[in-house]
C-alpha cells in the first residue's frame, strides 16, 4: 500500500490517517495509559501553539467505552442466565398479554422490559445488593413501565404467585393483585420508591445519593459502599427534572450513584431522536458537569470487526448514522444492512464479507450483551470520585419480531396473535408447547431445577431478594420534656409570627437529647426569608468537604457556617431538589432504618403549586415529616403579588390523602399540631406527613384557652377560640383560620354596637374536618338501619344559634367544603382570584377577608333569616364603609 503514490488529496489523507494511527497503535501496545495521554496532550499543545484552535468536543466516539482487552471474563454461568432470562421474558410478556386478553384495555407494557431486561438480569444476578447484606443494601429506582419484568423474576423467585401474575393490573380482586407500576403504597413490602411519572426517579435518585452521604458524615449511619441505581428511559431524559441537578452528584463526588439509561432510542410516540443521536447527547451533557460516562453500545461480536477497522471507516460510519436510520435497521434485513449501513464504503463490505446476511442481521447491541453489561456495571461500582452514568443502547421491544419489534407502534403493543407468541417462544426457547400457545401460560421450572437454584443462589450470595421493602426503624416515643410548653402560653405581649414561632420551636426540636440529630432541616436558598440564620451558626449547614474558606460574615454571631457534619440541608434555589431530600429523609425509616424527622420549608407558593408531583409521589412512598409553607396566606404575605401570593396550596394539599394539612393561627395551635404530628408518625407508625403554613404577620398569641376539647379541637381543625360576649341580641358564629382569624376577632367587636353577638371559632384545618364529615357520612349511608353517627363539626356548630360566617386566607372552596355538615346556611368569605402587589389592610379589603368584610357578611346573613332589621344594615354598612359596588376580586 505504501508504494501507491498519492493521486490526490484525499488518498494521501487517509495514508497519512493510517500512518498516525499505527504510530498510536504502537505506543498503544508497549506504553501505559498515561503515555498515551501524554502524547495525544503534546499533540494538542503543538496543533493550538501553531494557531489551531481544536474545537471543544464533549463527546468520544460512537464506540463502547470500555474496550475489550480492559474487560474481565463474565463470572456467572451464561447459559444458565440465558435461560433464567428467557423465562422472566415470557412471564413478562405473558402477563400483559394475558391480562388484556381477559380484560380489553388492561393496559401494561411488554416493549420496554423487552429491551432492558439484560440490563436487570445482569444486576439481578451479579450486583443488586439485598436487604439481608444490612445497611449496605443497594437502592434501586427501577424504569416503571418495566415492572412486568420486575414482578416475573419475582415470580420465579418463588416471591409471588401465578395468582398474583394473573392479577397484573387487577389489584381489587379479592385475592389481591399487582400494581401496575412501583407503588410502595400499594405494595409496601415489595415496592420501595415510585418512579413512574417521567423524571421524578433520576432526581429523587440523585438527592437520595446525597443523604446517604449526609446520614454517613453525621454519624447516623455507619459508612457502607451502598449503591444507588437509577434505571430511566432515554425518552424520560427529556424531562427537566431527570438531567436538571445532574451537576450536584458530580460536585459532590457521588461515586455511590449510578445511572443506567436503557438507550432503546425510542420513546412512545416515535424515536426519542430520529434525525441526531441521543446517546452522544446524553454523553456530552453528563461528560460536561464530570459524571463517569460509559457507553455500552456494540455487542462482542462487533469487537472483532472494530479490531479490523485500521482506518477508523467503521467507527466513523457508527458515529454517523441518525438514531432513525439505526431504528431501521431494527426492522429490516441483513440484506438492507449490507447495503445501508455497510455499502456506503468498499472497505466496510470488505469487512463484513464473511458474514451471511443473517449474521449481519444478528450482531447485538450492548444493552442485550451481558459480558458488556456486566463489564459497565463492575466499573460503575468500583469508580470512584464521580458518580457513573450507563448509557446502554438497546432495542425496544427485543424478541417481538413482526409483533413490534424496534416499530414505532411497539410502546403500546399489548396483544401477540398465535404465530407471534410462537416466534417470541422459538427466539427464547421457552418450553411451551404448540397446543398452550394461545392460552399463553406462565411458566416457572420445577422446584429444584437448575434455573431456579440458581437464581436463590445468587440471591442469597447477593442479600436476599430485591425489590424488598421493610421498615427497618423501631418507633421511637421520644418524651420532648420542654419543647412545647412554653409556646401554650403565648408571647404574653409580644408579636411573633407563626413563621418565628416555627423557627423558635424547630431550634427547641433541634437541641433536644433525644430526637435533635434527628431533625433534618431543609431550606431552598430560603432560611433569611424565614429568619432561619440563628441556625446556621447553632448547627450548621451540611457540606461534604466542610468549609474551605472564611466565610463574609465570620466576625458576626450568626456567620454561615458550613460544616461536615452541618445539619440543615440548603439546598440553593431548587425546590425540586429540596423535595427529593425531604422524601429520602421522610422514607429514611424503611429504607435506612433511621427515624430522621424532616422539617422541609419553602416558599408557600412554590410548594404544591410547584412540585406537586413529586409531593404524590412522597405519600406513594409512605413518606413521614413536616413541609411547611412560609409566607403564606394570599393577603397575608404583602407587597409581593400575583405570583406569590398564596390562596391555593391548602387545597392542592386536599388532594393528596396522606397529606394532613393546617393554617394554625396561634402558636399553641403549631406546637399541638407537630406535638401531635411526631406522635402519630414516629411512635404511632402512621404513612403520613403534615403541611403546616405559616405566616410573616406579627401579632401577639394568646395562651391556649382552657377547657375540654380544645386540643382534640385544634387537631380535628375548630374549637371555639373566644365565646360570645355577655349579653342578649341576634346570635352569629364567626369561624377563621391563621392570620385571618386575628380579623375574625376584631369582627367579633365591630358587631357588638349593632346588637350582635358572636361566638369565635378557630378552623385550624377545613381539609382535617371534610374528610371526617365524609368519613362519617359514608358510615351513615351504609348503615342506613342504625342510629346516623354526626360529624365532629357538625356537633360542634349543630348546638349553636345564628348565622355561620367563614373565612380564610385561601380560596372560598376551604370552608365551603364544610358548609353542608354545619346544619343550617353557611356564608363563605376567601381569596379566590390573582394576588396583587399591595399592603396588607389593602389587600383584605380587596379580597373581602377583613373584619369590616366579615362583620358584613354577618349583618347580612342576619337580615336574610330576619334578625336584624334593614335600618342596622344600612347603618352598618356605611360606618364600616362597605361599597356594594365594589369591583368583585375574583374577575380582575
Ligand atoms: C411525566 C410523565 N409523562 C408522560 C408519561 C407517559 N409515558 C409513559 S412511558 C412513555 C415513553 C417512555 O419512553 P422512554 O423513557 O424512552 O422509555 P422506554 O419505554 O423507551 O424504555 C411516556 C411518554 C409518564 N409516565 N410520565
Ligand atoms: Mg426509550
Amino acid at each position: 500500500m505504501k508504494n501507491i503514490a498519492p493521486n490526490d488529496a484525499a488518498h494521501l489523507e487517509t495514508i497519512e490517517t493510517r500512518e498516525w494511527l499505527e504510530s498510536l497503535d504502537y505506543v498503544l501496545r508497549t506504553g501505559d495509559k498515561g503515555r498515551v495521554m501524554r502524547l495525544l496532550g503534546a499533540l494538542r499543545a503543538r496543533a493550538r501553539a501553531s494557531g489551531y484552535r481544536l474545537p471543544y468536543e464533549a463527546t468520544t466516539p460512537y464506540i463502547n467505552t470500555i474496550s475489550p482487552d480492559e474487560q474481565v471474563p463474565y463470572p456467572g454461568d451464561r447459559e444458565i442466565e440465558r435461560r433464567i432470562k428467557s423465562l422472566v421474558r415470557w412471564n413478562a410478556m405473558a402477563m400483559v398479554v394475558r391480562g388484556n386478553r381477559e380484560s380489553d384495555g388492561i393496559g401494561g407494557h411488554i416493549s420496554t422490559y423487552a429491551s432492558s431486561a439484560t440490563l436487570y438480569e445482569v444486576a439481578f444476578n451479579h450486583f443488586f445488593r439485598g436487604k439481608d447484606a444490612g445497611h449496605s443494601a443497594d437502592i434501586v429506582y427501577y424504569q416503571g413501565h418495566a415492572s412486568p419484568g420486575i414482578y416475573a423474576r419475582a415470580f420465579l423467585e418463588g416471591r409471588l404467585t401465578e395468582q398474583h401474575l394473573r392479577n397484573f393490573r387487577h389489584e381489587l380482586r379479592p385475592d389481591g393483585g399487582l400494581s401496575s407500576y412501583p407503588h410502595p403504597w400499594l405494595m409496601p413490602d415489595f415496592w420501595e420508591y415510585p418512579t413512574v411519572s417521567m423524571g421524578l426517579g433520576p432526581l429523587m435518585a440523585i438527592y437520595h445519593a446525597r443523604f446517604v452521604r449526609y446520614l454517613e458524615n453525621r454519624g447516623l449511619k455507619p459508612p457502607t459502599d451502598q449503591k444507588v441505581w437509577a434505571f430511566l428511559g432515554d425518552g424520560e431524559t427529556d424531562e427537566p427534572e431527570a438531567l436538571g441537578s445532574i451537576s450536584l452528584p458530580a460536585r459532590e463526588k457521588l461515586d455511590n450513584l449510578i445511572f443506567v439509561i436503557n438507550c432503546n432510542l425510542q420513546r412512545l410516540d416515535g424515536p426519542v431522536r430520529g434525525n441526531g443521536q441521543i446517546i452522544q447527547e446524553l454523553e456530552a451533557m453528563f461528560r460536561g458537569v464530570g459524571w463517569n460516562v460509559i457507553k455500552v453500545l456494540w455487542g462482542s461480536e462487533w469487537d472483532a470487526l472494530l479490531a479490523k477497522d485500521t482506518d477508523g471507516v467503521l467507527i466513523k460510519r457508527m458515529g454517523e448514522v441518525v438514531d432513525g436510520e439505526y431504528q431501521r435497521y431494527v426492522v429490516e434485513d441483513g440484506a438492507y444492512l449490507r447495503k445501508h449501513f455497510w455499502g456506503t464504503d468498499p472497505r466496510l463490505l470488505e469487512m463484513v464479507k464473511h458474514l451471511s446476511d443473517d449474521e449481519l442481521k444478528s450482531l447485538r447491541v450492548g444493552g442485550h450483551d451481558p459480558v458488556k453489561v456486566f463489564n459497565a456495571y463492575r466499573q460503575a461500582v468500583t469508580h470512584k470520585g464521580a458518580p457513573t452514568v450507563i448509557l446502554a443502547r438497546t432495542i425496544k421491544g427485543y424478541g417481538l419480531g413482526e409483533a413490534g419489534e424496534g416499530k414505532n407502534i411497539t410502546h403500546q403493543q399489548k396483544k401477540m396473535n398465535d404465530s407471534d407468541l410462537k416466534t417470541f417462544r422459538d427466539r427464547f426457547n421457552v418450553p411451551i408447547p404448540d397446543d398452550r400457545i394461545a392460552e399463553t401460560p406462565f411458566y416457572r421450572p420445577a422446584e429444584g431445577s437448575s434455573e431456579l437454584q440458581y437464581m436463590q443462589e445468587r440471591r442469597t450470595a447477593l442479600g436476599g431478594s430485591v425489590p424488598r421493602r421493610v421498615v427497618a426503624a423501631p418507633p421511637i416515643n421520644p418524651a420532648l420534656p420542654g419543647v412545647f410548653d412554653e409556646f401554650q402560653k403565648g408571647t404574653a405581649g409580644r408579636k411573633a409570627s407563626t413563621t418565628s414561632v416555627f423557627v423558635k420551636l424547630l431550634a427547641k426540636l433541634l437541641r433536644d437529647k433525644e430526637i435533635g440529630d434527628l431533625v433534618v432541616p431543609i431550606v431552598p436558598d430560603e432560611a433569611r426569608t424565614f429568619g432561619m440564620e440563628s441556625l446556621f451558626r447553632e448547627v450548621g449547614i451540611y457540606s461534604s468537604i466542610g468549609q474551605l474558606y472564611e466565610p463574609v460574615d465570620m466576625a458576626t454571631l450568626l456567620y454561615y457556617k458550613e460544616a461536615k457534619d452541618g445539619q440543615i440541608l440548603e439546598e440553593g434555589i431548587t425546590e425540586a431538589g429540596s423535595i427529593s431530600s425531604w422524601i429520602a429523609a421522610g422514607t429514611a425509616y424503611a429504607t435506612h432504618g433511621v427515624n430522621t424527622i424532616p422539617f422541609f420549608i419553602f416558599y408557600s407558593m412554590f410548594g404544591f403549586q410547584r412540585v406537586g408531583d413529586f409531593i404524590w409521589a412522597a405519600a406513594d412512598a409512605r413518606c413521614r415529616g413536616f413541609i411547611l409553607g412560609g409566607t403564606a396566606g394570599r393577603t397575608t404575605l404583602a407587597g409581593e403579588g400575583l405570583q406569590h401570593q398564596d390562596g391555593n396550596s391548602h387545597t392542592l394539599a386536599l388532594t393528596v390523602p396522606t397529606c394532613r394539612a393546617y393554617d394554625p393561627a396561634y402558636a399553641f395551635e403549631l406546637a399541638t399540631i407537630i406535638q401531635d404530628g411526631i406522635k402519630r408518625m414516629y411512635s404511632d407508625g402512621e404513612a403520613a406527613f403534615y403541611y403546616l403554613t405559616v405566616m410573616n404577620e406579627a401579632y401577639e398569641h394568646p395562651p391556649m384557652p382552657e377547657g375540654e376539647g380544645i386540643r382534640e379541637g385544634i387537631l380535628k381543625g375548630l374549637y371555639k377560640f373566644k365565646g360570645a360576649p355577655a349579653g342578649k341580641g341576634a346570635k352569629a358564629q364567626l369561624i377563621g383560620s391563621g392570620a385571618i382569624l386575628n380579623e375574625v376577632v376584631k369582627a367579633q367587636a365591630l358587631l357588638e354596637p349593632y346588637g350582635i353577638v358572636a361566638d369565635v371559632w378557630s378552623a385550624p384545618s377545613y381539609n382535617e374536618l371534610y374528610r371526617e364529615a365524609n368519613a362519617v357520612e359514608r358510615w351513615n349511608l351504609r348503615h342506613p338501619l342504625e342510629k346516623a353517627r354526626t360529624p365532629y363539626v357538625t356537633k360542634m356548630l349543630g348546638k349553636t344559634e345564628g348565622v355561620i360566617i367563614a373565612a380564610s386566607d385561601y380560596i372560598k372552596s376551604g370552608p365551603g367544603m364544610i358548609a353542608r355538615y354545619a346544619g343550617r346556611p353557611m356564608v363563605t368569605l376567601g381569596t379566590d382570584g390573582f394576588g396583587r402587589s399591595e399592603d396588607r389592610a389593602s389587600l383584605r379589603n380587596f379580597f373581602e377577608v377583613d373584619a369590616r368584610h366579615v362583620a358584613a357578611a354577618a349583618i347580612a346573613a342576619l337580615h336574610r333569616d330576619g334578625a336584624i332589621t334593614a335600618k342596622v344594615v344600612a347603618q352598618a354598612f356605611k360606618e364600616l364603609e362597605i361599597d356594594p359596588e365594589k369591583v368583585d376580586p375574583t374577575t380582575v
